[in-house]
């Protein structure tokens, strides 16, 4: 039997805390518990035991609490011991030392995570949840990494799976009796089958955009005419003076980008230079730059100053803009101007604003708010995180299953369909892990953290 080693990590961020997490997983955790705590009698799993931490030299290093794990019912399968001792980065660190000493070895990145994909205990999805939780900065994200960890996703591709499943069984009977031919109704139930996997699928794979927003935030572009006061609403919504606000026109060039919570959601505000004839090339390229945002953005806050005409916008930009993505807001209407013009934009929502007295904000975080959830709403539940990686293989899963319907639309032998839906389940279980790739495996667990 291959001898596994008992790897060790601080799971605790290396700074002064009131507590700090040392952990262990092996085979070797038992004894090391009994050996450092000289504990002889019975030492009860999952039960925390209060002891002096005595290293191998034989001092005290710290009064600390330590539990053992008993596998396979832990985090990762095995054994596994956790030592809680006091939240000073030396008296960790003097722990993992000792307990190297001792025989552990330190863990690579990800490497608790990954023993427990390879012991089971997970599917690749939710190892990649465990990272994607720690990572989340919203509610919402944090919400979803907790719907996959509990296994959603895997939930849905094992009901894509079975279905498929139940597909190639019948298929494969008419392999077995070639000369038979196939029934029409037979062929028609397979491509009903074969088309509503495709649209699960795509439903899976149009998630990723969903996916996106919870990990980046919603992208919040500010736009406007020079002077309009899109630098003030940035330095408003974040609470500082983070950009530069002046009486001069054209003093954003350079995009600026920073980060806000709003209820549940993350948001990414990109402040931009102002949208006008550029007087210089600086400001020429800080047009082209904010076109560019204009493609990505999902959210566009329209700043004008009401005190002058309606802005003409750059086609490019002006015909990304409609109600459903876009907010006017009537700024500085502390200066008492009141007739609003046309809305620039038709149908889209329009707020008096004043960036320097904050009349409106309210009214713009709520019609933000409502703006969010009517373009990102899905059911909680059914919260994922399409990564990178499950994207390639849900567009692999799409391939086939368009091949197998090409043939079984173009009446080709059985087998070819066949063996394009087993190409469809493979990808499948690339996804949830069934893989024979260690390189992968080691790209993957490598970007997360030590201690996970
Ligand atoms: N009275 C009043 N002045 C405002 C308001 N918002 C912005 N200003 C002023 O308008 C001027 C331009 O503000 P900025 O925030 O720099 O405008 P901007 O849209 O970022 O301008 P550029 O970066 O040059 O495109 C500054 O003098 C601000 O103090 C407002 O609501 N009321
Ligand atoms: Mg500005």
């Amino acid at each position: 039997m291959e001898t596994v080693d008992t790897i060790v990590a601080v799971g605790t961020p290396n700074g002064e805390s009131a507590l700090a997490l040392v952990r262990a997983s092996g085979p070797a955790c038992e004894s090391l518990a009994r050996e450092i705590f000289s504990r002889s009698g019975s030492l009860q799993p999952r039960h925390a035991y209060h002891g002096s931490y005595r290293s191998a030299a034989g001092t005290v290093m710290d009064d600390v609490v330590y539990c053992l794990y008993q596998g396979p019912k832990s985090f990762t399968g095995e054994d596994t011991l956790e030592i809680t001792c006091h939240g000073n980065p030396l008296i960790a660190s003097g722990i993992l030392t000792d307990l190297i000493a001792r025989g552990c070895r330190q863990s690579e990145p990800g490497e608790f995570s990954r023993r427990a994909f390879l012991n089971g205990r997970m599917d690749l999805t939710q190892a990649e949840a465990v990272m994607e939780l720690i990572q989340a900065r919203s509610d919402k994200a944090i919400q979803a990494a907790h719907n996959q960890l509990r296994g959603a996703f895997g939930r849905q591709l094992g009901i894509l799976k079975e279905r498929m499943l139940a597909n190639v069984a019948t298929i494969e009977a008419y392999i077995d009796f070639p000369e038979e031919d196939l029934p029409e109704e037979q062929k028609e139930a397979y491509v009903t089958g074969i088309q509503e996997l495709m649209t699960f699928c795509s439903r899976l794979i149009d998630s990723s955009q969903y996916a996106a927003f919870l990990r980046d935030g919603v992208k919040t572009l500010i736009l406007g005419e020079p002077n309009a006061g899109k630098s003030s609403l940035l330095n408003l919504l974040l609470g500082f003076e983070r950009a530069i606000v002046s009486e001069q026109p054209g003093t954003t060039r350079d995009f600026l980008r920073e980060r806000i919570i709003l209820g549940p959601h993350s948001i990414q505000l990109l402040d931009t230079a102002g949208l006008r004839e550029a007087e210089s090339d600086i400001e020429q390229e800080g047009i082209r730059k904010t076109i560019e945002l204009a493609e990505e953005a999902d959210i566009f806050l329209l700043v004008r100053d009401t005190a002058l005409p309606s802005p003409e916008l750059p086609e490019a930009i002006a015909s990304k803009l409609s109600a459903a993505n876009c907010i006017v807001l009537r700024n500085k209407v502390d200066l008492g101007v009141s007739d609003p013009g046309p809305n620039p934009v038709a149908g889209a929502k329009s707020i008096e604003f004043s960036a320097l007295t904050g009349h409106g904000l309210e009214a713009l975080r709520a019609a933000l708010l409502e703006m969010i959830d009517a373009r990102f709403s899905t059911d909680d539940d059914d919260l994922i995180l399409v990564n990178a990686r499950h994207g390639v293989a849900l567009n692999e899963l799409r391939d086939c299953l368009q091949s197998a319907l090409k043939k079984l639309e173009d009446d080709e032998a059985m087998e070819l369909v066949a063996s394009d839906l087993r190409g469809a389940m493979d990808a499948i279980g690339s996804i949830l892990g069934r893989i024979d790739n260690e390189d992968m495996l080691d790209v993957l667990f490598s970007s997360f953290c030590i201690g996970k």
